[in-house]
């Protein structure tokens, strides 16, 4: 019996009908493959509402294609031979449908497109591997404008993308006269904020089926299943996009940096998800977003603000991940070995903070940027926490965390551990950055006024002893000069009180439970 023509395999995070893998494609000749498999779900113990979003999504993806009238061979996790890999189930398919050759987009992690190296020799058949098309900025554009250059800024990337898409530009000029309104960004919390809910999704059949089996096969993973209401197709993901744009996006700008106890969405999109497993295309929204400025729906700052996120950061993240992969898995300027506290799975601490951030991650499988990055991040950062161990809890617990994103974004923004390969400073902060942008202090048991001694905060001890500690590699930074000047300008008993301090909290830190324990 002759077999397909080409076997398309979609992986998922590939959702997208536009994908490359599936140009040309002839429902009369081709084959589509999509698979779930436990290597995937369990490289890292996923929290289980991303791994429901991933199948959902997937599978409703799937019968989409079916009803456009492509062939789909879809292999559920449960499915009788199911061999729990991307590698020996593709074997299994090329075995029943004796493909010509296999096609395939290019994949979002470097793990994975090391095991696809070997399917030509696996399988006898040509294996191509297609650009990602849903990128502004290729690899190569990426590496190309990489060269040569002494430090990489995400600041004058952006620019490139700006000039690239026109976006908010008039002519040769970035619009309103500044790339950048990032200063008006910044506006703390002012309490009785009304912050509209963003839309829940119903769930179907299809969505119902995959909570039990989730449920069923990966309930000792970290997070909670309740009140799932994620979008899982492109349409419903609109819906999504639509709410963003009338109710949320006008003050995007001015609150995106509050944290509010009770409140884990703010004004913020919450469009990550579906972005990144490619239910909506990112410059299609960015255009939107332009749109609604131009039209005097959203000010400035904010419709700039939300654009820099998509086609700066987003794209610039991916680039310094390729760049870099694979030595950048295993960088550690600060030669930081700190095990993570248990309380990262669990939110049994008495730092309201954490205890906030980490309960909503447990609970939505969502935290917004200020809060992984000042609040669970920041900590990490200050206790000397161990960046692949920290790396493994944000690529665990976030349902849009796929390495490519998530990496650069916590080894490097967050925890220094590229030395400034990505950004130009450690983002470390003591207590008093977060009484002024979130409400979580007032009801800690931590006085955030108080610097040392029972009952301070302790990051206010832990800042400074991250500063003393790392002073060799990092007093040289211009960015830290002035918190450095005021480091030798205190008194020495002062720092022998910080150091102290931080040294008797570290010794509790250190014997809680590790994870597992
Ligand atoms: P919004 O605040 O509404 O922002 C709009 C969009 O901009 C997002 O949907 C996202 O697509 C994009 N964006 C914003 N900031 C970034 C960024 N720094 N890098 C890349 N894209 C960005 N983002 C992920 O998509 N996946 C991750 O695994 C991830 N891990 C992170 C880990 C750490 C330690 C930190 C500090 C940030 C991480 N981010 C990650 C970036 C950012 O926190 C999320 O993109 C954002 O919180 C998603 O929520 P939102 O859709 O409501 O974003
Ligand atoms: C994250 C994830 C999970 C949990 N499960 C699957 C799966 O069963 N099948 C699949 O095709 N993709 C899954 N994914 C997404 C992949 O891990 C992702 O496509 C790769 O890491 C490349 O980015
Ligand atoms: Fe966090 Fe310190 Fe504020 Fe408590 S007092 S919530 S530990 S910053």
């Amino acid at each position: 019996m002759s077999g397909c023509r080409n076997l398309v395999f979609i992986l998922g995070d590939q959702l997208s009908e536009g994908l490359s893998s599936l140009e040309g494609f002839d429902a009369g000749k081709d084959r589509v493959l999509m698979v779930e498999v436990m290597e995937e779900a369990t490289y890292v113990r996923h929290h289980p509402k991303k791994i429901a979003f991933i199948f959902s999504a997937m599978r409703h993806f799937a019968k989409a294609l079916e009803t456009k009238g492509f062939c789909v061979d879809y292999v559920e996790l449960d499915a009788r031979g199911n061999s729990g890999s991307f590698t020996d189930e593709l074997k299994r398919a090329a075995k029943r449908l004796k493909p010509e050759a296999v096609r395939i987009t290019e994949p979002g992690e470097w793990r994975v497109l090391e095991m696809i190296k070997g399917w030509e020799k696996a399988l006898g058949v040509p294996v191509t591997v297609l650009p990602d098309s849903r990128f502004l900025c290729s690899r190569d554009e990426f590496a190309d404008w990489a060269k040569g250059r002494k430090q990489l800024r995400m600041e004058f990337f952006y620019r490139e993308m700006r000039r690239k898409t026109g976006l908010l530009m008039r002519g040769d000029e970035p619009e309103g006269g500044k790339w950048n309104y990032d200063a008006e960004n910044r506006e703390p919390p002012s309490g009785g904020l009304f912050t509209p809910k963003p839309p829940r999704t119903r769930i179907d059949a299809i969505t119902k089926e995959v909570l039990e089996l989730v449920g069923k096969r990966f309930a000792d993973h970290f997070g909670s299943l309740e009140g799932f209401h994620f979008a899982v197709t492109a349409d419903q993901a609109e819906k999504h996009v639509a709410d963003f744009l009338a109710h949320r996006l006008k003050d995007f700008g001015r609150t995106q940096d509050q944290m509010v106890a009770g409140d884990p969405y703010g004004h913020h999109s919450l469009l990550s998800f579906y972005i990144n497993v490619g239910l909506i295309d990112p410059i299609d929204l960015c255009r939107r977003v332009e749109r609604a400025y131009h039209e005097g729906d959203v000010p400035l700052n904010s419709a700039e603000g939300f654009i820099r996120q998509i086609i700066g950061w987003r794209e610039y993240v991916r680039g310094v991940y390729w760049l870099f992969m694979p030595d950048y898995l295993e960088m550690n300027e600060l030669e930081a070995t700190r095990d993570l506290p248990a309380f990262y799975w669990s939110g049994e601490t008495e730092m309201a903070c954490l205890k906030h951030v980490i309960t909503d991650t447990r609970d939505n499988a969502y935290a917004h940027h200020i809060q992984r990055l000042m609040i669970t991040g920041n900590f990490a950062l200050l206790i000397g926490a161990d960046p692949k161990q920290v790396h493994r809890w944000y690529l665990e617990v976030y349902a849009d965390a796929f390495e490519w994103v998530e990496l650069p974004n916590t080894l490097g923004m967050s925890q220094f551990a590229d030395g400034g390969k990505l950004g130009s400073k450690p983002y470390a902060a003591g207590g008093a950055y977060i009484d002024r942008m979130s409400d979580y202090c007032g009801d800690c048991r931590y006085d955030v006024k108080k610097k040392t001694g029972e009952g301070a905060c302790p990051f206010n001890a832990l800042y400074w002893d991250f500063l003393d500690r790392n002073a060799a590699r990092l007093k040289g930074n211009q960015r830290l000069a002035t918190v450095y000047a005021s480091w030798g300008r205190m008194k020495e008993t002062q720092k022998a009180a910080y150091r102290e301090s931080a040294a008797v909290f570290l010794k509790g830190l250190d014997a809680l439970p590790r994870y597992g324990e």
